[in-house]
């Protein structure tokens, strides 16, 4: 069943970091789509048995801090 996550991010300052977000995001396992604003310093990911510790991993992979809403 599809579920949708609202992620909190912080760090992020400008598109490209949107854009890194979204693409480490959509790797994860399950992740079929990705919304990420930067106004709103959220991510909503949408999926199929998504892993959320996997999605923050990513994000923070990627240098930013992100947590379940
Ligand atoms: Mo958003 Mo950056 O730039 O080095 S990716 S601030």
């Amino acid at each position: 069943m599809s579920q949708t996550i609202e992620f909190s991010v912080t760090g992020m300052t400008c598109d490209h970091c949107v854009h890194a977000v979204t693409t480490a995001a959509k790797d994860v396992p399950g992740v079929t789509d990705v919304k990420v604003s930067l106004e709103d310093k959220k991510a909503i990911v949408t999926g199929d048995a998504v892993d959320t510790a996997k999605v923050i991993a990513a994000i923070e992979e990627e240098g930013y801090e992100a947590a379940v809403v």
